[in-house]
């Protein structure tokens, strides 16, 4: 098969000093058993996140705006056969909490399985045929989309926004080619992995402490080369070459490896739960951004995503002027806050999940979204837009038929027996039971009952 290696691209024959050389990578602990050991891990974290993931995008439907990515924003069709239900009140806090935690917790086991692999990336020469490059170009999207994926995610929930894109259709499209890329590759390497598994245990090799760990011995089977490393910088196949040609000492054990790995994934997932569970717990999540702005203590005292500061209301838009206008197919209403403060109230405990992985559940009394649609003449299957008197970010949304009919969907108008702070959304906003945060509109102006 010499002249399959022929490189089709005038290349010296030998690979230059430095990261091609494959005696460069020296860890005795890589090899197809680690791979396929954090590759095993990975998976079902993956699969809860990708899940946990297209249930939130569902979620935002039937329009958010500016993060629409089935509206007019995005792709144009809609992926979601069914309506975002509005019960369980914690559906969507746990949904997307999961998505957080497994997110999180997946990073270290990722970056373990990327280090174990690296001497794949410097393979020479780099393209050995149209069949090798198309493989790399892969593998290239698969590791390139799994680190954005993973890179806007965590950016996003720190808070940090510093791309000049959407975070949602960009964080959505990754997934696709990540996802894409990822059933290819298991397709690919299963029976790579269970050859491994076969012959040497599925756990054995964390029997070994540092004095016995010995580099992976060559796979024996179809996939392997079954015999000694031929000489030169080619490894005897595809899967032993993260298997060093000249392993120095071990340095740590392979269980220290792996206890240390799972070490790092238990504590972000811990960090990334006690944000999205709440309330006590919060103080788990030490590299939380929000908290910083909430008062200290107080009805509240609950985070704040965006602040009415931050936000640029004028102020006055907020006092004794304010109206809700209510619109629908009996026509136009127009409420003060007094006007709605005596109509009939009704108190919920609900809780806002935000797509940043965080939840907060607390006590809201306001008028009841179903009372408005009566009196507006709306149909049971109307949709409601809501719009806030902040224009543009996230000033206005659209909420499916099921979510303006449920009897605990609130127009609020106070929290924890007090009225709400203009940083809560004063003088009224949206609560609605398992609705994406986001979409419980603060500083409400007006809603728009109408045929979706
Ligand atoms: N008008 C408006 N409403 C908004 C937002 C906003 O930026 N503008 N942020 C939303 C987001 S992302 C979340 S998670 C919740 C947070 O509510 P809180 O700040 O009252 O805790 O409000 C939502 N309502
Ligand atoms: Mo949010």
């Amino acid at each position: 098969m010499s002249s399959a290696r022929r490189p089709p691209l005038p290349l010296p024959k030998d690979p230059p000093p430095g990261p091609f050389r494959r005696d460069v990578w020296r860890s005795p602990l890589r090899g197809p058993w680690l791979a396929s050991l954090l590759s095993s891990a990975l998976l079902p974290l993956i699969a809860i996140c990708a899940l946990t993931g297209f249930l939130s995008h569902a979620a935002y439907d039937p329009d958010l705006g500016q993060n629409s990515v089935t509206g007019s924003g995005g792709i144009g069709f809609d992926l979601y056969i069914f309506d975002w239900p509005s019960s369980p009140g914690w559906l969507y806090a746990l949904s997307q909490g999961l998505h957080v935690v497994s997110g999180l917790a997946a990073i270290p086991i990722l970056l373990a399985k990327l280090w174990t692999v690296i001497p794949k990336l410097f393979e020479w020469p780099p393209v050995r045929s149209l069949a090798h490059g198309v493989e790399r170009l892969g593998l290239a999207l698969l590791v390139g989309s799994s680190l954005f994926v993973i890179a806007t995610g965590v950016i996003n929930i720190q808070y940090w926004y510093v791309f000049g894109f959407s975070f949602v259709p960009a964080h959505y499209y990754g997934a696709f080619v990540f996802l894409a890329g990822l059933a290819v590759h298991v397709a690919v390497k299963l029976p790579t992995a269970l050859q491994a598994f076969r012959e040497r245990g599925v756990w054995a090799p964390l029997r070994d402490d540092l004095e016995h760990t010995r580099p992976e011995p060559p796979l024996a089977g179809p996939a392997g080369s079954g015999g000694p490393e031929p000489s030169g910088s080619h490894p005897a196949s595809e899967e032993e070459a993260s298997i060093p040609s000249a392993p120095g000492a071990p340095t740590i054990s392979r269980r220290g490896l792996l206890a240390t790995v799972g070490a790092a994934s238990f504590g972000l997932a811990m960090m990334a739960a006690g944000q999205a569970v709440g309330g006590p717990l919060r103080s788990l999540g030490l590299l939380a951004p929000r908290g910083r702005q909430m008062p200290s203590s107080g009805p509240n005292a609950f985070p704040v995503n965006k602040t009415f500061a931050a936000v640029g209301i004028d102020p006055t838009a907020t006092g004794s002027g304010w109206r809700l206008r209510v619109t629908g197919p009996d026509g136009d209403l127009s409420f003060s806050r007094e006007q709605l403060l005596a109509l009939p109230q009704a108190t919920e405990r609900l809780t806002i999940g935000c797509v940043e992985g965080w939840s907060t559940t607390q006590t809201w009394t306001g008028v009841r979204l179903r009372d408005l649609a009566r009196l507006a003449g709306a149909r049971a299957s109307d949709v409601v837009t809501v719009q806030s008197l902040q224009r543009g970010g996230f000033g206005r949304v659209t909420l499916n038929p099921g979510q303006v009919m449920n009897p605990r969907s609130l127009l609020a108008l106070r929290v924890n027996t007090v009225d709400l702070s203009l940083d809560h959304g004063f003088p009224a906003r949206i609560i609605v039971p398992a609705l994406p945060g986001v979409h419980n509109t603060k500083w409400v102006s007006s809603l728009r009952f109408a045929a979706a």
